[in-house]
């Protein structure tokens, strides 16, 4: 392995923390109160940056709106700013009003599909304030009971909106189209699954791409598949990262799924390695981002966590031989080329890691760095225990 090589892709590689992990959330049961949560942006903000300082590769923090709702975003921006960090992804938040019991933009009404849309537009205007690059949308539309609304209208209706933001999107900005095979709807999901996302992309226009969240598939997909095949189309637009055992878990990425991490980061490096023009621009402008909700975990900790298992499984993929892979497959030699994958895998690449952040004045252990800090003491002091549950959502 060429030094050089993956210390520059090391430098290269990017990760951005949610406001909403930073903040007390749990599931529909309890939310426990976490001492010295953040209980407002500005502070979300701030434990963001103290993950960035840390690791050096989480230099941007995405917003949910309204949970993170401020009068003016250019002084948000700066106040950002001013701790080493940008804000990024704008999450628009269309599922928690009453109105949206039926679903937002798919809802039989036109005027509750007038009202999300709204909304969106609305999103939009922030980006440009912000300087967001990307508009990330995630709708909790679908219905509960066979009949209960007409499935092909609500495509159209979706549609239709996903059509109006893209027209309204800046030069260069994107729209990210999540999908999630159910919750909260049981019966029907409206962008139930990547091919859904990846036809309304396909109709809308090319600022639209598809955001893949782990924790949205069946058991038994295969997530780097989709991955593979978004690269090669050029419509992978994102990751929400995290680990779930059952569904929308939203636990830290790369716990309970070490393996389906690293073949996704595989796919990534193949494809930024790639000599096909519109796979490598692809790979090189995906939005990887983390989508959890930490219940039981200090916050700080766990995003600390999240962003380190990222760039080892990064780190990771960077160690394959893809000569020696390439080699094998032509020769149909199934079994080294599947040792090949995971003989980059099973290499602990801990020592080099440290050695990259020496090397970049960053905590050779970012984890005991931040327990020696004191920050979690400082913030459990200063902003004491937050009523669990006020503003932040219950499950995300
Ligand atoms: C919900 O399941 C999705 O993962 C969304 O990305 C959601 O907007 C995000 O978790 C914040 O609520
Ligand atoms: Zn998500
Ligand atoms: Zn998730
Ligand atoms: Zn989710």
């Amino acid at each position: 392995m060429n030094t050089t090589y993956f210390f520059a892709a090391l430098d290269r590689q990017r990760v951005e923390t949610p406001s909403w992990g930073y903040g007390n959330s749990g599931t529909r049961f309890k939310t426990f109160a976490a001492p010295g949560a953040a209980r407002d942006v500005r502070e979300k903000i701030e434990d963001a940056s103290e993950v960035h300082r840390l690791t050096g590769i989480a230099p941007s923090v995405a917003l949910h709106i309204p949970w993170d709702e401020v009068d003016d975003y250019t002084q948000l921006r700066a106040f950002a700013e001013d701790r080493g960090v940008t804000l990024g992804a704008i999450n628009p938040n269309v599922f928690q009003d009453d109105a949206y019991k039926l679903g937002s933009i798919a809802h039989p009404d036109a005027g509750v599909r007038a009202k999300a849309l709204d909304h969106l537009l609305g999103c939009v205007e922030i980006m440009k304030q912000t300087g967001s690059r990307d508009l990330s949308l995630w709708f909790a539309d679908g219905t509960n009971y066979a009949g209960q609304d007409d499935l092909r209208a609500r495509k159209r209706r979706v549609r239709e909106a996903l059509r109006q933001v893209h027209d309204a999107l800046p030069e260069g900005a994107r729209m990210l189209v999540e999908y999630k095979l159910f919750e909260p709807a049981f019966y029907a999901t409206d962008l139930f699954d990547w091919g859904a996302a990846y036809a309304h992309c396909l109709a809308v226009g090319s600022k639209a791409q598809v955001l893949v969240d782990l924790g949205h598939h069946a058991q038994s997909v295969n997530i780097e598949q989709i991955v593979a095949f978004l690269l090669d189309e050029g419509r992978l637009g994102g990751f929400h990262f995290n680990a779930r055992r059952y569904a929308d878990d939203d636990l830290i990425v790369g716990t309970t799924n070490p393996f389906e991490l690293f073949c996704i980061y595989a796919e990534l490096v193949a494809a930024e390695r790639s000599g096909d023009d519109v796979t490598r621009a692809t790979a090189q402008n995906v939005a990887y981002m983390i989508d959890q909700s930490h219940n039981i975990e200090p916050k700080v900790e766990a995003m600390l966590q999240s962003v380190l298992n990222c760039q080892e499984a990064y780190a990771k993929a960077l160690l394959i031989d893809f000569d020696r892979l390439a080699d094998a497959q032509t020769a149909g030699d199934v079994l080294e080329a599947h040792r090949t994958l995971t003989d980059a895998f099973r290499t602990d690449v801990r020592p080099r890691l440290a050695e990259w952040r020496r090397a970049r004045n960053l905590p050779e252990d970012p984890i005991q760095a931040h327990r020696a800090s004191g920050y979690q003491e400082k913030v459990a002091r200063e902003r004491g225990l937050a009523v669990a549950g006020g503003g932040f959502p219950v499950k995300s």
